[in-house]
């Protein structure tokens, strides 16, 4: 009985270290991947949840060009965050620092999109 309690005294300092331990770990920037899969003219995934900071990479797959294009956010789309080109096996990265939901697109093959819902 003494062992059992102390063995759930330790998980218990653990979950608290770990507790304690997660707010320094959100700081961290984290990478997070898209693709284009060869032939899929979609993103996958297509809709992502991060955190500002988090940076996004999208790599392309496919045996042609893609494109990733997004406005900057409160812009109502007259000022871009994102126009880039990924030629076959090309990726490009992106890190997002304002909390918005950014719809992105291909702008050659407009059935290509995306979502980013970056929180704060
Ligand atoms: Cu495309």
């Amino acid at each position: 009985m003494r062992s059992r309690t102390a063995r759930w005294a330790a998980g218990a300092a653990a979950l608290g270290w770990m507790a304690a331990a997660s707010p320094a770990h959100a700081a961290e920037s984290a990478l997070h991947e898209v693709t284009v899969e060869r032939d899929s003219f979609a993103f996958a995934p297509q809709a992502l949840s991060i955190h500002v900071g988090d940076r996004v990479k999208w790599t392309n797959h496919d045996g042609q060009q893609h494109m990733v294009v997004t406005a900057k956010p409160g812009s109502e789309g007259r000022e871009l965050e994102i126009y880039a080109r990924m030629n076959p096996g090309e990726n490009i990265e992106h890190q997002f620092d304002v909390p918005a939901a950014y719809y992105y697109y291909c702008a050659i093959h407009f059935q290509m999109w995306g979502i980013i819902s970056v929180n704060p």
